[in-house]
């Protein structure tokens, strides 16, 4: 998850009680929150991230409308620009080993590889997760990647 517009820490917390409150997922880790420098689009504030490790009976596609349907209700914009500032932003980072490939949902997140500030809340959840294409754990993902100025900073 992240924000960067507004109370960005609550947002992201605010986001994890709402997803809750929808009564279909149960919440069985979180990781520390980061403060992270924007990437792919650098004219914007940072970011505070963090993911959670969910379990759920609800298939990919009921999750992603679960997370819109949160991410709306914390004042997210249907029309905000790609990469750009947002309020709240829920993603799917995997799905237990699941690949898809969809317009709408693509499991692994098709960037999460090249992202710090994605690689190292999940580490810090579980660094043995075994990226399903890439075939290696998200603890070395994070030790090979390439810095280009990516700031993650615990909180
Ligand atoms: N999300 C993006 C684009 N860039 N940068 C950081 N640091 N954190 C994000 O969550 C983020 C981003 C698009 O979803
Ligand atoms: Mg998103
Ligand atoms: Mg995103």
């Amino acid at each position: 998850m992240g924000s960067n517009l507004g109370d960005k820490k609550g947002n992201c917390r605010q986001g994890i009680d709402d997803l809750l409150a929808a009564g279909q997922a149960t919440l069985v880790k979180v990781s520390p929150f980061y403060r992270t420098s924007p990437v792919d689009y650098f004219d914007q504030d940072w970011f505070v991230n963090a993911a959670v490790k969910l379990e759920t009976r609800l298939e990919p596609f009921e999750l992603l409308a679960i997370l819109q349907a949160v991410q709306q209700q914390g004042g997210r914009n249907k029309s905000d620009i790609r990469f750009g500032p947002r309020v709240l932003d829920l993603d799917i980072i995997f799905y237990d080993r699941l690949v898809i490939n969809t317009p709408t949902l693509e499991i692994p997140h098709p960037r999460m590889h090249k992202r710090r500030f994605v690689l190292q809340p999940i580490c810090d959840i579980d660094p043995d997760i075994i990226h399903p294409i890439l075939n290696i754990s998200v603890k070395s993902l994070l030790n090979q990647l390439e810095d280009a100025g990516q700031e993650v900073f615990e909180l």
